[in-house]
């Protein structure tokens, strides 16, 4: 087992944990009482991956998650403040109260999101990189991703350009053991998912998420070998999650005994006992960082529930459409005729009607939306239980 480092560490990585543990179980109260909304993927359970991770990456460097980053943004040094804003839509969130729970952005702190599609903050971090490299900047990208993730085809397409192009990111796959609610072994053909890189020359390790030191070591080695030897590697950090894949998810693919077993490795309880065992901390300083995570979490809510919704005019800002377009497609301004893929006399049928669906809809005053992909033949005969799945996108 690793050494612990001096007490201030041991008191900063334990007080992150402990806040961002804290700020998790406050968010699904509220999005019970619905002040927060659209989805919410809380990722309790796995903070010792995601404190660890952050505590050794300097300032400058780019971190990019998934959907399941509140943790990870706080870790950057985003305000608790501003994260759980976002997840009420208020103006004072860290994306303008726009992106909710699976967009949390702060480029300040160099957070590069929260994104919904899995797999898809794969290349954005090779494209952090590769902009570090093209401006002879000594930045790190560290790009953190689910199980799941590791079998989309931009994985392979990511990792081949990263190690073809020497590029300074490391990867690092948050391994809680499920996509949704399909185990590793029934998700993945190659179940050592730190192998799963290995035809591109990226060597992988596998590390125990629920152990904040260890996470420190491997992703430090990690980062360095990015830094000053630009070869990116990749890490598997076991850890699991203790709530369900989202705030609407049954459970019914794992037994309430593995969700305790796993709690018995808790990776705040295991890490306070710990210090305090080897007398770097006190039972004093533990409880001052439960009663500090406590009020910053409330100070948070009040925050959030203070700040304005924002302005109803403000509505078509900030997004890639016509703003006098009714249609639900991107048209690009740049010049006058049509461009590939805007031209609806070339399209699809599929694809013109649900344009003129949207069309549509944006001349209807009230009313609700009408959504083609649920009403029209894809979704015949789906059990309701399929379909709310394919909405929790
Ligand atoms: C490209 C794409 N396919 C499917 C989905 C639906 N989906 C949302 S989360 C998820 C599971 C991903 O699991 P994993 O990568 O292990 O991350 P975790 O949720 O466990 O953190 C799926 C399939 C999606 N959002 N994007
Ligand atoms: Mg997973």
């Amino acid at each position: 087992m690793a050494d612990l480092p001096d007490a201030a560490t041991c008191y900063q990585l334990l007080a992150q944990m402990s806040l961002i543990r804290r700020f998790e179980e406050e968010a699904g109260r509220q999005y019970q009482r619905a002040k927060a909304g659209g989805f919410l993927h809380l990722a309790i359970g796995e903070e010792a991956t995601i404190v660890g991770t952050a505590s050794v990456m300097r300032d400058e460097d780019y971190l990019i998650g998934t959907y399941r980053t509140h943790g990870h943004a706080i870790a950057r040094g985003t305000d608790p403040k501003r994260v759980m804003a976002e997840l009420f839509g208020r103006v004072d969130g860290c994306s303008g109260g726009r992106g909710g729970s699976m967009h949390i952005f702060d480029g300040e702190h160099r957070f590069m999101g929260g994104y919904g599609i899995v797999g898809g903050n794969l290349p954005i971090a090779a494209g952090l990189a590769l902009a570090s490299e093209y401006r002879s900047e000594d930045t790190v990208t560290v790009c953190m991703f689910g199980d799941g993730a590791s079998n989309a085809g931009n994985f392979g397409e990511t990792m081949n350009l990263a190690a073809l192009w020497k590029l300074p990111v490391f990867f690092l796959v948050e391994n809680n053991l499920y996509g949704m609610g399909t185990s590793v072994e029934r998700h993945s053909a190659q179940t050592d998912l730190s192998k799963k890189a290995e035809g591109y020359g990226i060597e992988g390790k596998r590390v125990d998420g629920m152990d904040v030191i260890a996470v420190r070591e491997s992703v430090a080695e990690g980062i360095r070998l990015a830094r000053e030897e630009r070869r990116p590697t990749l890490m598997e950090a076991f850890t699991y999650r203790y709530r369900g894949h989202s705030a609407a998810d049954p459970e019914v693919y794992r037994k309430r005994e593995e969700v305790e077993e796993w709690q018995e490795k808790d990776p705040i309880e295991t890490f306070a006992k710990r210090c305090l065992e080897a007398g770097v901390l006190g039972e004093r300083e533990i409880q001052e960082i439960r009663d500090g995570a406590e009020e910053q979490v409330k100070e948070a809510v009040e925050f959030a529930d203070a700040s304005p919704e924002p302005p109803l005019d403000s509505l078509y800002e900030s997004l890639y459409v016509l703003d006098s377009a009714a249609g639900w497609y991107a048209v690009d301004e740049r010049s006058p005729e049509p461009h590939r893929g805007e031209h609806e006399e070339a399209m699809p049928d599929a694809a013109r009607e649900l344009a003129e669906a949207g069309a549509a809809y944006g001349g209807q005053p009230a009313g609700p939306r009408p959504n083609p992909a649920r009403s029209g033949d894809a979704q015949e005969g789906d059990a309701p239980e399929a379909a709310r799945e394919a909405e929790d996108r």
